[in-house]
């Protein structure tokens, strides 16, 4: 007997890559939209000092709110795994780029 097990390896996702990045410059919004995000994969936030990653609420990701966050890693690369299906929402904490679409 053979069993045939199918294995789906997990993708990191470089953020913004590979023609950008997180920051101020990359249209995250369409390179949200031309990613697949599967269950196991990973984001990998690479980003210099003038930039953070901060996980928010649905609510705060539409305003650009920084209140109570989910999470907040000021150090490069931020790897963050997506363990289960859903929506994650993740912005730039500083100085007004999230409202300068450092948002994905
Ligand atoms: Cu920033």
């Amino acid at each position: 007997m053979v069993m045939l097990l199918e294995v789906v390896a997990a993708v990191d996702h470089t953020v913004g890559g590979p023609n950008g990045g997180w920051d101020l410059s990359t249209n995250l919004v369409t390179w949200a939209s031309s990613q697949t995000f599967t269950v196991g994969d990973n984001l990998v936030f690479q980003f210099d000092s003038s930039h953070d990653v901060v996980e928010v609420t649905s609510a705060n990701y539409g305003s650009c709110g920084l209140g109570s966050p989910i999470s907040t890693t000021v150090s490069s690369p931020a790897t963050i795994a997506l363990t289960a299906a859903g929506s994650r929402y993740f912005v730039c904490g500083r100085g007004s780029h999230c409202s300068q679409g450092m948002k994905v």
